[in-house]
């Protein structure tokens, strides 16, 4: 029997690769599809699909005249976002996913899981979809094949990874690629798990449809697995966007950027200039992750692993991030929105008048002034990068970009200044490991809650955070030509609550202080916390229309809400037992020292 389903395997197969064909064969004996189709990623093969997911529902076509190639999905309402709690790191050892995982021991998640795949795929199509995460033939670059039931995943797969043939010559015969296995179930949130196996490069997806659960390559691959092979094998698999800053001169320099989640990340990876810069240019590489190593000429470089972005939809108009508006006009899948009556699709924060009449998210009449959302919060747009005006050039490069600054975000209300570089690479990792945000969405609890999470990995790091954070520190060995880092803070907001900096295009301002850095073209001025914009020859405020003394305000630094800031991040520290790096510790040392005790 086994047998047999082996040979039928191979016979269909565009791939002679002996482990990739014993795999496949193995999976499909366990989940026992119908059938197997290879993807070959063809645009004939784009059109069946999206054919066939039109007549069975799961995409329904957009008015093609307004929005051409562009398509919508309504995910199961019990399915909507990923499910950290659902999301284990399997290690033989508990201490290795670190106290900041869900941990299942290895046995015990391929037996549990292997229970509900058993026969899942019966009556359906196991779709075999090989990938690479990064540009093809670039040393950066790490192959998945993920064996999927949803045509919706091999869809969004298409637009987020270089997907198809062309990747299975690339592998040939080689055994080195992510083996991912995915069926959406019967959509139980019971029975629903996503389960990384680091050591054996495996992920398992089980009972849910929703993107980062089922995309493997991106949260799964890139970021989880990804992070626990950076540390392998001397490179940094990151949450952060990647952007070019362009001078009128024509210099270019690359900035990594990391911010937890409702900081605006893609807006800023797609940022505009204001007037005032005329010649400056902002280019995107990448507006979610980034794989890093050190190049031959010593400087750090970064590859944006992704070719797609999966982006959320509401808040996103013609003043947030045009060139979002652009790149999601066309050939776009979108996940969760609200429909309009001459079907465009309409989201909260669109651009123009609320319309009279819509259908919401989960296909229900809605009505102007309902309580209720007609989008989804996390309704998202699945959109091919080369839709971005902005693209850099250097997107698809296979060397990557040489990265000068790293930049730590978050959204906090006070404590935090606009913009500050770190003392030195150890003190820019200390940055980046007591970076928090404030929550903003009601549905998750408290709003206004700092929320730490160290380089914005809190849910994507593969494996033990202070083993992580040391990884960063141990970095510098490694990287002759240091990036510089800087920490900033877009959302700082006076006694009443009103935003202190007018952010979006005018962060470029910000932008243009640490690219100056950078190049060591401007003085500083130092501080107890790091080294901050000189009030003469500092941030360039020319044309904004912003009260002086907002800018001080956004700006300040008061030494009594560092120390209830210290004490807060303490309680991180202290989760990390044994594990917090003392090089870290003795960066809270020597900060509270200067604080005075
Ligand atoms: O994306 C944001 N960025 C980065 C842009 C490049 N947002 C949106 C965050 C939610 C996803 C911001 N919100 C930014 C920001 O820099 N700043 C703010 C806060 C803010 C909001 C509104 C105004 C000013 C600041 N002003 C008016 O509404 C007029
Ligand atoms: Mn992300």
């Amino acid at each position: 029997m086994a047998t047999t389903q082996a040979a039928a395997v191979a016979q269909n197969a565009p791939t002679k690769n002996p482990t990739l064909l014993a795999w496949v064969a193995k999976m499909a004996a366990m989940t026992q599809p119908d059938r197997i189709v290879w993807c070959d990623g063809s645009e004939a093969e784009k059109k069946r699909m999206t054919e066939e997911a039109v007549k069975d529902g799961t995409l329904i076509p957009l008015n093609q005249e307004k929005r051409p190639g562009c398509y919508l999905h309504r995910s199961n309402p019990n399915d909507v976002a990923r499910v950290e709690h659902l999301t284990f790191i399997c290690t033989p050892n508990k201490t290795d996913a670190g106290p900041t995982n869900n941990w299942m021991e290895p046995d015990e998640a391929y037996t549990k899981l292997g229970q509900l795949f058993e026969g899942c795929m019966k009556g359906r199509t196991m779709y075999v979809v090989p990938y690479a995460m990064g540009p093809l033939g670039s040393p950066f670059t790490k192959i998945g094949v993920e064996l999927t039931d949803s045509n919706y995943v091999v869809l969004n797969m298409r637009i987020m990874t270089r997907m198809g043939k062309a990747v299975l010559d690339l592998l040939g015969d080689s055994d080195d690629f992510n083996r991912g296995l995915h069926s959406t179930g019967d959509v139980n949130p019971d029975r629903r798990y996503i389960c990384h196996f680091p050591q054996d490069n495996t992920i398992w997806s089980f009972g849910s449809g929703y993107g980062g659960n089922v995309l493997l390559g991106k949260k799964c691959l890139a970021l989880r697995i990804g992070s626990y092979l950076g540390r392998e094998e001397g490179w940094l698999a990151e949450h952060m966007l990647i952007l070019g800053v362009t001078s009128p001169q024509g210099e270019t320099t690359y900035v990594a950027a990391a911010f937890p989640s409702a900081c605006g990340k893609t807006n800023f990876a797609m940022l505009i200039p204001p007037k005032e810069y005329k010649g400056w240019k902002i280019e995107t590489v990448g507006d979610d992750i980034a794989w890093m190593r050190p190049g031959p000429d010593g400087r750090l470089y970064a590859i944006n692993p992704e070719a797609g972005y999966f982006g959320v939809v509401p808040g996103t108009n013609y003043k947030t991030n045009p060139n979002a508006m652009e790149t999601i006009a066309k050939d776009t899948l979108f996940t969760n929105v609200a429909l309009t009556p001459d079907g465009d699709v309409w989201w909260e924060g669109k651009d123009g008048e609320v319309p009279e009449e819509l259908t919401d998210w989960q296909g229900r009449p809605w009505k102007k002034g309902s309580a209720e959302k007609a989008a989804h919060p996390n309704s998202r747009f699945t959109a091919p990068m080369t839709n971005n005006p902005v693209l850099s050039g250097k997107s698809n490069d296979p060397m990557g970009v040489p990265i000068s600054a790293i930049i730590f975000g978050g959204r906090r209300s006070n404590t935090v200044p606009l913009v500050l570089q770190a003392f030195n690479w150890t003190h820019g990792v200390f940055l980046g490991a007591t970076m928090g945000s404030e929550t903003t969405a009601a549905a998750t609890g408290k709003v206004g809650v700092v929320r730490r999470d160290p380089m914005a990995m809190l849910p994507f790091c593969g494996y033990h955070m202070g083993d992580y954070l040391q990884h960063w520190l141990d970095m510098q060995k490694s990287i002759p030509q240091l990036p510089k880092i800087f920490q900033v803070n877009w959302f700082r907001q006076d006694k009443n609550g009103k935003f202190l900096w007018p952010g979006y295009g005018d962060n470029m301002r910000v932008l243009e202080w640490i690219v100056n850095r950078v190049h060591g073209r401007v003085p500083t001025q130092e501080t107890l916390l790091g080294w901050v914009p000189r009030q003469d020859q500092g941030l360039n405020l020319q044309g904004l229309d912003v009260a002086p003394e907002s800018i001080s305000e956004a700006t300040s630094i008061k030494e009594d809400e560092w120390k209830t800031e210290l004490k807060s991040q303490e309680v991180f520290f202290e989760q990390l037992g044994t594990k917090a790096p003392e090089a870290l510790m003795l960066q809270r040392k020597l900060l509270m020292s200067r604080l005075g005790g």
